[in-house]
């Protein structure tokens, strides 16, 4: 069996049996510019531990998986220089090299899973991404939601990516895509998208209860959960269009390609946006680690 290493927390937790919180750290290391990447991985992990469950950010560290990392250890990784960004392809790779990587939701998913943690928050899944059916960029996270039984909430799929075919392929896949307390699919900056819902569940025990007959039935997978970001931190859909085209038109230009696509989408769009694209992912993965930190509570009390 490879190593793990928890944090003093996530042991304590597992230890009691008590709720616990999966998050990835591609999105503290390609996903958002130091210094406010490591402050807001702070920030939403307190809001888990407010809300009562225990966070368990997901790390490779020379070599050693990490379930739970230190105060220390989030600072360097959140400063680190090329870091690898570390998916389902990669982690055994790492694993075997020593090396040092960030975990996507695709590799989080599967750490998550070794360590028995059924609930993991996030910000945006990666998806099919435009052009998806001749370039056949299709994100790993896809088909992780497909094979390992882990709750993902997130705030839907950004508009970088095809949308509508992402939901396709999740319904191909066998993927159950709940939005939480809306009927259209939420499309992360905004909470409202054109596209119906394939599934909709207001209350967080019937998620864990959904979850639960999955397993029960011996269905492999996960669930995807939409949550919308909070209104007051929207950034209306008009203002996006444009800037996204122009991230999707550089990038095209560039020939950016496999891995690079989305980080450097992100960092595009933060510049284009004058950072106002970070704020609105800072208030919806806080508003996400909440509801996961519910969710755990909810599972935890059917599991006794
Ligand atoms: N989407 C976002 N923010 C992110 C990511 C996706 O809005 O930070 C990160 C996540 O870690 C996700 C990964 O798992 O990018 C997907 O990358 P790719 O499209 O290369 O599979
Ligand atoms: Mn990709």
């Amino acid at each position: 069996m490879i190593k793990i290493a928890y944090s003093a927390e996530v042991d304590k937790a597992k230890a009691e049996g008590g709720p616990i919180v999966a998050l990835e750290s591609t999105i503290i290391t390609h996903g958002m510019p130091y210094p406010r990447n490591v402050e807001t991985a702070a920030l939403v992990e307190q809001d888990i531990r407010d809300a009562g469950a225990t966070p368990a950010t997901m790390a490779v560290i020379k070599g050693v998986l990490h379930v739970g990392l230190e105060t220390d250890q989030l600072q360097e990784l959140g400063q680190a220089k090329n870091v690898a960004k570390i998916s389902r392809a990669d982690m055994a790779a790492c694993i075997a090299t020593g090396g040092t990587g960030a975990t996507t939701v695709a590799a989080t998913m599967i750490a998550a899973r070794l360590a028995g943690i059924a609930v993991f928050a996030t910000g945006g899944i990666g998806g099919v991404h435009k052009g998806g059916e001749t370039s056949f960029d299709i994100s790993a996270d896809l088909q992780e939601l497909a094979q390992t039984p882990v709750n993902v909430i997130c705030a839907g799929a950004k508009a970088i990516l095809d949308l509508a075919l992402t939901l396709e392929y999740l319904e191909t896949q066998g993927v159950p895509v709940i939005t939480y307390g809306q009927d259209t699919l939420p499309a992360f900056w905004s909470a409202q998208s054109d596209l119906p819902a394939p599934l909709r569940m207001d209350d967080v025990a019937l998620i864990a209860r959904a979850y639960a007959a999955r397993r029960d039935i011996g269905l492999p997978g996960g669930q995807l959960i939409a949550n919308p970001i909070p209104a007051d931190a929207q950034i209306p859909i008009e203002e996006l269009t444009p800037i996204l085209a122009q991230a999707q038109k550089e990038a095209d230009a560039l020939g950016v390609s496999g891995k690079a696509v989305t980080p450097f989408l992100l960092q595009r769009i933060f510049e284009l946006t004058e950072g106002r694209s970070l704020e609105a992912n800072i208030a919806l993965v806080r508003n996400n680690a909440k509801l996961a930190a519910r969710l755990a509570q909810e599972l935890n009390k059917l599991a006794k």
